[in-house]
C-alpha cells in the first residue's frame, strides 16, 4: 500500500472553527445513528475563503444539512469536502446524519463493542469512524451530546445535565480536541466516592464495572484520590468538573486514555485485589491512574496543537507520574524501575531501524509514534530540562506554561519557551534533544595530578551522537552529567554536581583533593546516554559497596554483572568472585531497602545482554546467553544458599496484605530469594510456597520460579482451575507459560496454547499475553530454526487483519534483527518481507514493516 506520509512541515491551522458540538447517538448494535450538529465559523487566521474538509470514515451518510437546508455532497474514502462557494462567508451550522456499526469494529478504534458494552477511542484519529469531524488536536469545541441506549448506564465526557429510561444527557464546559470525546453504554455498576478540591468543590468519582468486579475498585480509587491531592499540592492544579468517571473495559489496544471527565482503563490497568493482581501490577495501577488523572491538565487542559507535537503532553505527563510514584514508593527505586524500562525499550528503539525523534516531522500512521521515545525519552528530557534550570526555575516555568496556554493547542516550541522566559536560558542546542533521535554516547577520561597544595582531579567527556534513519549528522547536545567523588574509604569528598557538557569534548576541574578520588558519574541517570567509562573490576565492586548515590551503587552492580555474564558468554569465563561476593553482601546488608536488594538480585535479561554484546561488537549467541545467565544464577544461589530461608522468613509481611511499597518491596526481596531456593532444593520450597500463598505475588512467584526450572506442571493446573473464570488472572496463567518455557519447546508451547477456546485474537490482553511473551523468551524467539519467527509472522498477519494497531505495535520483536548472525538475520528478513508482501496489509503494518526492514 503506497501511503504518503504527513509532514511537520506542512502544518497549516484549519480553515475554520467549532464553537460547540451537538451530538445524539441512537445506540445499536449494528445499526448506531450518531446526528451532528457542528456550530462553525471561518477561522480568523486563515485569510481568504476556504473549502471545508472534514474527515470520515466508514460512515453511512444518511442527511447533509447546512444551516437547515440539505445539502448535497458525496463523500470519499476518508471524509467529506463542502466547497467554498457552499458555505457562507460568516458563522453557519453544519448537520449530519451518519450510520456505524459498532459491533463490527473489530481494530478499537471509535466506537465499538466489548463484551456487550459500548465503549469509544478516539485517540488518535478515531472520531473520524463516529461521525464527519475535523479530527485534529487544534481544533478545540465545547461538546454536549445525547445518549440514547437501553443499556442502564450511559456515560460520557463532562457534567451530566439529565437522564431518564434510555436517555441521558452530558455537557462538557472545557473546549476540547475530539480525541479526547467518549461515550460508554452498558450494563455498569459504580465503585463510587467524593473528593473536594482544595477550593472546596466537591467532586463525585465513580469506576464503573461490570457487575461483579466491583469488589476490585478499591485501589484504583485510592489512586485517584492520590493523584487529585498530589497535583493540587506540587503543581496547584485542581479537577475542573463535577464529576471525574473511570470505565474498566476488556478490549482495549492500549493501557488507558485520558477522555475529559471520562477516563478509559483496559480492565487490567484498573482492577486489582491482593488475590488475583501482584505488587508491580499495584504499583502500575497506581502509576497509570495518575498518569491519566494528571493528562487532564497536560494534555487536555493544554493540548497539542498537532500529532508531530504529542510528546508535549505525554513526556510531561510521564514525568508527573514518574514523579508522583517517587514520592509514594521511594525515589531510588522507582528510578532504577524507570531507567531499567528506558533502557529495554526506548534505548532498543533508539538503537535500530525504529529510532525516531522525541518530535518527529512525519509519520504515515500516528498510532505508531505512540512510543517508549515519545514517552520515556520525552520524560528524561524535561527530567533534565529541571536539573539545568533548578526546581526553582522548572516552578516558575510550569506556572508560566500552564497561565499562558490553558485552553490551547501548544507546540514544543511554546514549551521550551516558557522555560526561556521564566529563566532566562537560551535553549536553542538543548532544543536538538526533541528533534534529533539516538542515544547519544558519552565517554569518560580521567586525569590525576597530585600537589602539595591538593590534587588536580580532571574528568574529560566526549560525546557522541551516533546517525539514525534519516539523520546521518548530528549537533552536540547539552548533556547534564551529575558526578560526585568518593575518597578510596567511600566517603563522598565532592557531593553531587550538575557537569554541563554542551561541546563535543570538555574537561571538568576538581582541585584540593587530598587522594585521588573515584568518581561516581551520571548518578540519577542525569541523562538518557550511554556512558562509555574504562574502570576496573574492582572500582566496580568499591561503587558497589560503597557509592552515596543509590542509583549508581545499583548501576555498579548491574555493569558488574554484564561484565561477568558478557566474560562467560564470548570467553567461557568462570562466574566472577568479585562480583559474587559484593553481590552478596548487599543482598545481606540489612541497613538497605529490601526492594532495592531486590532490584539488585535480579541479572540482566537476555535481550539487556545481547544488546550489550552486540554494542561489544560480538554477535550475540541467545542459547549462549541463556545458560550462562543460568549458571550465574544458580552460583548465586550456591553463594547466598544458607542464608535464603532466613532472609525469606525474614522478609515475612504478616498481617493484613499491603500494596503500599514497604511490604511490597519485602515480597519482592522473599520472592527474588525463593527464585535462588528452587534452583537448589529441587523445588521443594517453592511448592510449598504455592500452597501457602495467600496473595498474588506470593502464588505467581512461586509457580514462576518452579517453571524457570522445568516444574510446575501441577501448580499450573491447580492455578487454571482456581482461575479460569476471570480473563485478568489467566492471562498471567497464558503468558509464564509461554515466557519460561524452554528454548526447544517454545513453538508448541504456543501452539497448544493458541489451539485452546480460550485464546482468542480478538482481546488484545489475551493475544499479547501469549505473542508478547513469545518475543521476549530471548532465546525460545531466536531459536536457531527460526520457527518462532514464523509462528510470529502468520499471527501478525492473521491479527492485522482485524486490529491493525495491536498487530504494528507488537512487530517491533523483530526491530532488533541485525544484531543477530546471518542465517538468523536472513530468516527474519524473510519473515518481515513476507508480512510486507501480504494483499491488504495495513497501512500502521506496512509502515512498522517497511520501516525495520529500512
Ligand atoms: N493517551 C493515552 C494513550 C493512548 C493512545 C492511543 C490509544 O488508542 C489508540 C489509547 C491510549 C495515554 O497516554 O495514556
Ligand atoms: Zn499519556
Amino acid at each position: 500500500m503506497a501511503d504518503t506520509a504527513v509532514y511537520l512541515r506542512d502544518y497549516q491551522p484549519f480553515a475554520h472553527c467549532v464553537d460547540q458540538v451537538e451530538l445524539t447517538f441512537r445506540l445499536a448494535p449494528n445499526s448506531t445513528r450518531v446526528s451532528a450538529r457542528l456550530h462553525m465559523r471561518p477561522n480568523p487566521a486563515r485569510e481568504g475563503r476556504h473549502d471545508l474538509r472534514l474527515d470520515g470514515e466508514g460512515l453511512r451518510l444518511i442527511a447533509l444539512m447546512l444551516d437547515g437546508r440539505p445539502l448535497d455532497a458525496t463523500p470519499d474514502d476518508n471524509g467529506l469536502t463542502i466547497p467554498a462557494a457552499d458555505l457562507p462567508g460568516g458563522p453557519f451550522v453544519l448537520e449530519t446524519e451518519v450510520e456505524i456499526a459498532p459491533e463490527a469494529n473489530t481494530a478499537l478504534e471509535g466506537l465499538y463493542m466489548s463484551n456487550g458494552m459500548y465503549c469509544t477511542q478516539c485517540e488518535a484519529e478515531g472520531f473520524r469512524k463516529i461521525t464527519f469531524y475535523p479530527d485534529r488536536p487544534d481544533v478545540m469545541a465545547r461538546f454536549r451530546v445525547r445518549v440514547e441506549g437501553d443499556a442502564p448506564v450511559l456515560l460520557s465526557n463532562g457534567n451530566p445535565m439529565g437522564a431518564g429510561p434510555g436517555w441521558a444527557e452530558w455537557d462538557d464546559p472545557w473546549p476540547k480536541p475530539a480525541y479526547l470525546f467518549a461515550l460508554v453504554a452498558g450494563d455498569l455498576r459504580a465503585h463510587g466516592d467524593t473528593y473536594t478540591t482544595a477550593s472546596g468543590r466537591q467532586v463525585a468519582l465513580n469506576i464503573w464495572v461490570r457487575p461483579g468486579d466491583e469488589h476490585r475498585c478499591q485501589w484504583g480509587m485510592d489512586s485517584i484520590k492520590r493523584s487529585m491531592e498530589w497535583d493540587e499540592r506540587v503543581y496547584g492544579r485542581e479537577y475542573d468538573l463535577d464529576v471525574f468517571n473511570i470505565v474498566a473495559v476488556d478490549d482495549f489496544n492500549m493501557g488507558a486514555m485520558e477522555n475529559k471527565g471520562l477516563n478509559i482503563f483496559n480492565s487490567k490497568c484498573v482492577l486489582a485485589t491482593p488475590e488475583t493482581m501482584t505488587d508491580d501490577e499495584f504499583a502500575r495501577i497506581e502509576g497509570i491512574i495518575a498518569h491519566e488523572y494528571f493528562h487532564n491538565w497536560t494534555g487536555n487542559r493544554i493540548t497539542c496543537r498537532d500529532w508531530f507535537q504529542l510528546c508535549l503532553k505525554e513526556g510531561l505527563t510521564v514525568y508527573r507520574d514518574q514523579q508522583f510514584s517517587g514520592d509514594l514508593r521511594g525515589h531510588a527505586v522507582k528510578r532504577i524501575e524507570d531507567v531499567l524500562a528506558l533502557r529495554a525499550r526506548q534505548f532498543r528503539e533508539d538503537q535500530g531501524p525504529l529510532a525516531h525523534p522525541v518530535r518527529p516531522d512525519s509519520f504515515v500512521e500516528i498510532n505508531n509514534f505512540y512510543t517508549a521515545t515519545v514517552y520515556e525519552k520525552g520524560a528524561e528530557i524535561i527530567g533534565m530540562l529541571k536539573l539545568l534550570v533548578g526546581d526553582d526555575g522548572y516552578q516558575r516555568a510550569l506556572d508560566l506554561y500552564f497561565n499562558r496556554h490553558d485552553g490551547q493547542a501548544a507546540t514544543i516550541e511554546d514549551w521550551l519557551k516558557v522555560f526561556e522566559d521564566a529563566t532566562g536560558r537560551d535553549l536553542s542546542q538543548f532544543s536538538r534533544w526533541y528533534f534529533e533521535a539516538g542515544t547519544p554516547r558519552v565517554k569518560v577520561y580521567e586525569a590525576w595530578s597530585p600537589g602539595a597544595e591538593g590534587g588536580v582531579y580532571t574528568l574529560t567527556l566526549a560525546q557522541e551522537n551516533p546517525p539514525t534513519p534519516d539523520q546521518p549528522t548530528k549537533g552536540a547536545k547539552v548533556i547534564p552529567v551529575a558526578v560526585g567523588l568518593l575518597n578510596p574509604n567511600g566517603d563522598e569528598v565532592v557531593p553531587t554536581t550538575v557537569l554541563e557538557l554542551t561541546k563535543p569534548v570538555e574537561s571538568f576541574r576538581f582541585e584540593g583533593l587530598a587522594t585521588r578520588p573515584v568518581p561516581s558519574i551520571l548518578r540519577g541517570f542525569s541523562a538518557p546516554v550511554v556512558l562509555e567509562h574504562d574502570i576496573s573490576t574492582e572500582t566496580r565492586a568499591f561503587l558497589l559497596a560503597h557509592d552515596t548515590d543509590p542509583f549508581n551503587r545499583w548501576e555498579a552492580g548491574r555493569a558488574l554483572s554484564k561484565e561477568v555474564l558478557a566474560a562467560m558468554v564470548a570467553q567461557g569465563a568462570p562466574v566472577s568472585r568479585h562480583w559474587l561476593s559484593g553481590l552478596a553482601r548487599l543482598v545481606r546488608d540489612e541497613s538497605l531497602d529490601p526492594a532495592f536488594r531486590a532490584l539488585a538480585m535480579r541479572l540482566p535479561s537476555e535481550d539487556d545482554m545481547a544488546a550489550t554484546l552486540a554494542d561489544a561488537g560480538h554477535v550475540p549467541d541467545p542459547a549462549a546467553i541463556h545458560d550462562a545467565r543460568g549458571r550465574m544464577s544458580d552460583a548465586l544461589a550456591a553463594e547466598l544458599a544458607p542464608e535464603l530461608p532466613g532472609l525469606r522468613e525474614a522478609m515475612a509481611t504478616p498481617g493484613p496484605f499491603s500494596a503500599e511499597a514497604g511490604p511490597a518491596g519485602r515480597r519482592a526481596l522473599a520472592n527474588a530469594c525463593l527464585a535462588l531456593q528452587t534452583r537448589l532444593d529441587g523445588g521443594t520450597a517453592a511448592r510449598a510456597a504455592f500452597d501457602a500463598a495467600t496473595n498474588m505475588t506470593d502464588r505467581l512467584s512461586a509457580l514462576v520460579s518452579l517453571l524457570t526450572v522445568g516444574q510446575g506442571r501441577s501448580q499450573l493446573a491447580a492455578f487454571e482451575h482456581d482461575w479460569q473464570g476471570d480473563r485478568l488472572v489467566m492471562d498471567k496463567w497464558f503468558s509464564v507459560q509461554v515466557l519460561h518455557a524452554l528454548p526447544d519447546a517454545l513453538v508448541d508451547t504456543v501452539n497448544r496454547l493458541t489451539a485452546r477456546p480460550d485464546f482468542t485474537m480478538g482481546n488484545p490482553n489475551r493475544f499479547r499475553a501469549v505473542m508478547g511473551a513469545l518475543s521476549a523468551n530471548h532465546a525460545g524467539f531466536h531459536h536457531a530454526s527460526g520457527a518462532a519467527y514464523r509462528l510470529l509472522a502468520d499471527w501478525l498477519i492473521r491479527l492485522d487483519a482485524k486490529n491493525p494497531q495491536t498487530a504494528a505495535r507488537m512487530s517491533t520483536a523483530f526491530e532488533t534483527w541485525r544484531r543477530y548472525d546471518a542465517g538468523r538475520q536472513e530468516r527474519i528478513r524473510a519473515e518481515l518481507s513476507r508480512i510486507a508482501q501480504t494483499p491488504g496489509l495495513s497501512r500502521d503494518l506496512a509502515e512498522m514493516v517497511g520501516r525495520m526492514l529500512g
